[in-house]
């Protein structure tokens, strides 16, 4: 089925310079780009987003490395995409995240509170519908 999800290069992969590289990844599997901009979030935003994890001991680290710079937000389009940028990224630890994925190629533990990793990717439907509204509106 067509899909849409949305991807967040986060600040830690956009001031390394891996927004090209990260994009590249998501064309040369063969997805469309529906939507895309760089937006410096806000608490707001951040609260909408992450209202999962709210009150999780990583939460206020998470929102704290979120505002440190600008984000490209992306929609991206496909069949399956949601599963299938989820595997292009790869795990949330990027330790041990596979190598050929995003986070397995180019992301590392810095010994920071909470886990940089490059990329956010919607993880289901409905959270894709519900980011998507978030960071494009409808
Ligand atoms: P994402 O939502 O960003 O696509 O990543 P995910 O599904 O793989 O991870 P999730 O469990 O939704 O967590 C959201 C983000 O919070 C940070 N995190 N740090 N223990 C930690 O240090 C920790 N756990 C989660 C990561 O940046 C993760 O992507
Ligand atoms: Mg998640």
């Amino acid at each position: 089925m067509t899909e849409r999800t949305l991807i967040l290069v986060k600040p830690d992969g956009v001031k390394r310079g891996l927004t090209g590289q990260i994009i590249a990844r998501i064309e040369a599997k063969g997805y469309t780009i529906a939507e895309l901009k760089q937006v410096t979030a806000t608490r707001e935003v951040l609260a909408q987003h992450y209202a999962e994890h709210e009150g999780k001991p990583f939460y206020e680290p998470l929102v704290e490395f979120m505002l440190s710079g600008p984000v490209v937000a992306i929609v991206a389009e496909g069949h399956n995409v949601i599963t299938g940028f989820r595997s292009l990224a790869g795990t949330t630890d990027p330790t041990t995240a596979a190598p050929g994925t995003i986070r397995g190629d180019l992301g590392r533990d810095w010994g920071l509170k909470v886990q940089q990793n490059l990329v956010h990717g919607s993880d289901s439907e409905e959270s894709a519908a519900r980011e998507i509204g978030i960071w494009f509106g409808n």
